[in-house]
């Protein structure tokens, strides 16, 4: 079982929030500045759309039925073109189209400037995982804790695919993109919990790319952002520092820990038992091939396996792996 502590986020498939925020027809709760600002341009286009279709298409039956051909009706020649008519049927169009653009371009432009002050955090999108990291490398987390009333900066970056960023309560959304920073903005007006998802396919475990979004005043915030500082002497055994970090770290998106399949190995089948690989190669699995299956784990693909796991080089340090070679370890029963 997994050690659960309050700063011990969950991560992997996540069970969201139902709040019915994002199961209604309509839109979802508005919980950012702006986000009024969006529905309206939605609801203008979609009533002008709904009174141009009706408008159409009830015409279009009109007349079918009306100058239907039938016995003894004569057709009459149509009328010379209508001057007044087409410039009515031209200009309300433009005025309607130009406010539409007006309202969708002030409120783009709106949210790719970025305010001056803000709260900063970075994002790592990574085939099927979150990480939000609060000012320091040390301060990382599967969840996104934002404080209340108060602008915050996402900068953004991938390590594999393309993936994007959606928080549909914020009425916020932005591609992440590999090679390149995608920065996002906004101002959450209400405490509470939300829910993020990722809506660019990604692949296998795509659906599962979620995340849990707490909006909290600033003092909540600063504690939770300030008990991110975990470090393995915080806990008794290395294992025990393995096993948080296991989580922390996305490993469980991929892994199971009981035998079973997920889109990696179980990994309390790995340690000091046989592996084969894809190339025909096999080696008994030691604290090298541990580290390496971390790093860089394209170095030995696992037969029967994919090559999907996202290298972890440079988002684990030295003590984060000791922590969790000796967590594998301990999982295949080795000292
Ligand atoms: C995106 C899914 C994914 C994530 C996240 C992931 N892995 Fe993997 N992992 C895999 C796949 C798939 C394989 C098998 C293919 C290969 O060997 O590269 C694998 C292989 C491994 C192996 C070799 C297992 C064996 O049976 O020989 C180890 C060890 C490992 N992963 C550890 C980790 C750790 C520790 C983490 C977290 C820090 C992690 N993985 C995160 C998908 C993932
Ligand atoms: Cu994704």
């Amino acid at each position: 079982m997994m050690m659960q502590s309050p700063n011990i986020p969950s991560s992997g498939p996540i069970d969201l929030p139902l709040d019915g925020s994002v199961h209604s027809l309509w839109m979802p709760v508005n919980a950012a500045q702006g986000a009024a600002d969006i529905d309206f341009a939605f609801y203008f286009i979609l009533a002008i759309c709904t009174f141009f279709f009706v408008l159409i298409v009830g015409l279009g039956i009109l007349f079918v039925v009306k100058y239907r051909k039938r016995p003894g009706y004569v057709p009459k020649p149509s009328p010379h073109h209508s001057l007044k008519l087409e410039i009515t049927w031209s200009v309300i169009p433009i005025i309607l189209c130009v406010f539409m653009f007006w309202f969708g371009f002030t409120s783009y432009m709106h949210g790719r400037t970025m305010p001056a002050k803000a709260e900063q955090i970075s994002v790592v999108a990574a085939k099927w995982r979150w990480e939000f990291q609060y000012g320091s490398p040390n301060r990382v987390s599967p969840e996104l804790h934002v404080p209340v009333n108060e602008p915050v900066v996402m900068t953004m970056r991938s390590l594999d695919v393309i993936h994007s960023f959606f928080i549909p309560a914020f009425r916020t959304k932005l591609d992440v993109v590999p090679g390149r920073y995608s920065k996002v903005w906004f101002t959450p007006t209400k405490e509470g919990e939300y829910q993020l998802f990722c809506t660019e396919y990604c692949g296998t475990g795509h659906s599962g790319m979620a995340a849990r979004v707490i909006v909290q005043s600033r003092e909540d915030y600063e504690a939770w952002v300030a008990g991110l500082d975990v470090k393995d002497s915080d806990f008794p055994t290395a294992w025990q520092w393995g096993e948080y970090l296991f989580t922390k770290k996305g490993c469980a998106v991929c892994h199971h820990v009981d035998g079973t399949k997920l889109v990696g190995p179980p990994l309390n089948l790995a340690f000091g038992n046989e592996r084969k690989f894809a190339d025909g190669t096999s080696l008994v699995a030691d604290e090298n091939y541990i580290r390496e299956s971390i790093l860089v784990p394209g170095a030995k693909v696992v037969e029967g396996y994919p090559n999907a796991m996202t290298p972890y080089q440079g988002l684990v340090n030295d003590s984060e792996l000791d922590g969790l070679i000796a967590y594998i370890k301990h999982l295949a029963g080795k000292p």
